[in-house]
């Protein structure tokens, strides 16, 4: 073997060992093709033993990229000051020449390219340092969603990250059969040259390049968990690109079971919510399920809609999150064990503090920025902040009391009967209306899904952003395929699920909030009933929603709120206008995106705009909810 020597050199006997049992040639290939070009001092091989899972995170701290906290099983790591989010400029796709025209529009490089500018950048890169080779599953390991994983990376507190957030999976490699030796996805990371604050010091040399092709993925410089840890947003973009080859799908969103006591029965949700828009705490509305919170696939098995969670652990923005609104998530957080914060403040007390977290907080600390004290000012005389507002918590799903745990470690996954697409929206979606039928769910539910600037946000407020599937970000092939291999896959098992959206987010004429943070648990219940057949509905031009009576006795059952209504007609009103607007942004937000949509879906929305044209001539611009008949 054409590393062997060097591999031998780099590692002890144990690791080499380790690594020569998986009898794998791409494995060796990959890991000696790097050991050789980033040129690590020395390198380590885990497999899934706890023993390797505590070295790593013992090394994380030898390093300082950790600092243990008052409780001894919680730590704190920093990302670089400017290293506090997703780095979307950074961040390519790697594309043949011939596939080129068509990627336009995502951020891509001409592969050749691409490739020398990753290879020039990850150059003797680990030198000096100590590197880390993991092993890990996405989705259930031995599974029909298994999606087998290998990283190298020089930073230790990606590789204890991943061993929180994903399934270890070396004993996976060593049963892979012949043919499935090379079915991998790579993932290859460098913090790069560290200041003293042990932070990533050439952020103007960060990149992230995949190579969606061969499933590859190069991240170079940088720290923050979505821009370095391989299997969480570099390899969601490989899957989607796998999965849309193959026929099934890879999705942004939660799987969680709605929990019927009455009729003692669970039902299975996914849901799609840009950021901000209510995805985490639907998945976890206190008295249901959860499965996962971010990443599922979806798979068609026996003719059955099945859905995993990819993960096995929670990158949980941590902001805004108290005793009051995230108990369950805040009493975890308040404990003895093992979570990474990320971009919080230490205080003088060792412990983590945020923004939002409902507590008093102390005026001094350490944070991202360094030594902090209340009112600093960064470089440019920006007051800085006691955390960051993406400040994160990495934490094993399973401490939580409401996982679902039969569902969660299910092989085969779960069995979806719904599916949520929730936007934010003042002014047009209902809280909640059901789709007639899959196609009609993702071509005006999916793809018409926007967020919208509030208060808190930088700029104008009010303005929609289009955000299909809550996926974008991560969709790494042309959007109008993606957006017909939604259609088919639904379209290619027995028992499709229903399609609902939400929106929790409608505003009076005050502008303020109608319903409570608590109503979800309202709408969510109509749906799960709505899927046993259970309640009546309205028609209205883009789907199905709610009798006033059922919602009031929701509202009774689970808030012990008097829903009136009044509000109800306000808040399930159709709006015309409304979503003419919205159908039109939505068909120039695709025409822009790929000039290869097809026809039949702008075909679709037109249909759709014309009926509710009609609608609008026949009842006025403003529908009350049971006037509009077919
Ligand atoms: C998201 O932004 O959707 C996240 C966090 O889940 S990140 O890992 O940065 O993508
Ligand atoms: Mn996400």
């Amino acid at each position: 073997m054409k590393y062997e020597t060097l591999l031998k050199n780099l590692m002890s006997e144990e690791s080499y060992n380790k690594l020569a049992a998986l009898k794998n040639e791409k494995v060796m290939e990959f890991i000696g093709f790097y050991a050789e070009h980033c040129e690590p001092a020395s390198i380590y091989v885990c497999n899934d033993s706890e023993a390797d899972m505590q070295y790593v995170r013992d090394r994380a701290l030898a390093l300082g990229e950790e600092v243990t906290l008052k409780y001894p099983k919680q730590t704190i790591h920093w990302d670089s000051y400017a290293d506090q989010g997703r780095d979307k400029n950074g961040t390519k796709y790697m594309v043949y020449k011939e596939n080129l025209e068509s990627m336009k529009t995502l951020n891509s490089v001409e592969y050749e390219q691409g490739y020398n500018e990753i290879l020039e950048i990850s150059k003797g890169i680990m030198k000096g340092k100590s590197a880390v080779v993991l092993f890990f599953s996405e989705g259930p390991t031995e599974s029909p969603f298994t999606i087998p994983c290998v990283q190298f990376t020089d930073s230790w507190y990606v590789a204890h990250s991943e061993y929180i957030l994903y399934r270890s999976a070396y004993s996976h490699f060593l049963k892979m059969k012949e043919d499935e030796k090379g079915g991998f996805f790579r993932f290859i990371h460098s913090a790069g040259e560290l200041d003293g604050k042990n932070n990533t010091k050439n952020l103007d040399k960060r990149r992230v390049f995949m190579d969606t092709q061969n499933n590859v993925v190069y991240s170079m410089n940088n720290q923050y968990a979505g821009n370095s840890v391989g299997l969480k947003k570099h390899s969601m973009r490989l899957a989607i690109n796998k999965s849309g080859n193959e026929g099934w799908l890879c999705e942004h969103m939660f799987v969680m079971g709605a929990v019927n006591e009455e009729k003692n029965r669970m039902t299975y949700f996914c849901g799609a919510y840009p950021s901000a828009c209510g995805k985490t705490s639907t998945a976890m509305i206190p008295g249901e399920k959860i499965v996962g919170d971010d990443i599922a696939y979806f798979r068609n098995i026996n003719g059955e809609f099945r859905a995993v969670n990819v993960e096995n652990g929670m990158f949980g923005i941590i902001k805004d999150v108290n005793e009051k609104d995230d108990p369950v998530i805040f009493e975890n957080l308040m404990k003895n064990q093992e979570i990474i914060f990320s971009n919080v403040l230490m205080g003088p007390d060792k412990m983590p503090y945020w923004v939002g977290m409902g507590v008093d907080t102390p005026k001094e600390g350490y944070n991202h920025f360094g030594e902090w004290y209340e009112g600093v000012k960064d470089a440019k005389g920006n007051a800085v902040a006691l955390a960051h507002g993406n400040a994160r918590y990495t934490m094993r799903l399973d401490y939580l009391d409401n996982i679902d745990k039969e569902g969660f470690e299910a092989k085969n996954g779960v069995k979806v009967e719904g599916i949520l697409y929730g936007g934010r929206d003042s002014d047009t979606t209902v809280p909640v209306e059901e789709s007639p039928n899959w196609k009609d769910g993702i071509l005006l539910k999916a793809c018409t899904l926007e967020s919208e600037t509030t208060s808190a946000t930088i700029g104008a407020e009010g303005v929609r952003t289009p955000s299909p599937m809550a996926n974008l970000d991560f969709v790494s092939y042309p959007i109008g395929r993606y957006t017909m291999n939604n259609i088919k896959f639904g379209e290619s098992v027995n028992n499709v699920p229903k399609i609902f959206s939400n929106n929790y987010f409608m505003r009076g004429a005050d502008g303020k909030f109608i319903t409570s943070k608590l109503a979800k648990k309202v709408w969510l219940h109509w749906a799960e009933g709505r899927i046993h057949g259970e309640y009546e509905a309205f028609d209205t031009p883009t789907g199905k929603i709610p009798y006033y009576a059922d919602l009031k006795e929701l509202f009774k059952k689970y808030l012990n709120e008097d829903f009136t209504e009044e509000v109800y007609t306000y808040l399930f009103t159709f709006r015309c206008a409304k979503w003419v607007e919205k159908l039109q942004r939505t068909k120039a937000f695709y025409a822009k995106m790929d000039q290869d949509t097809p026809k039949e879906i702008f075909e679709y929305w037109d249909a759709a705009i014309k009926k509710i044209e009609e609608a609008k001539a026949k009842y006025g611009d403003e529908i009350k909810p049971g006037c509009f008949k077919g």
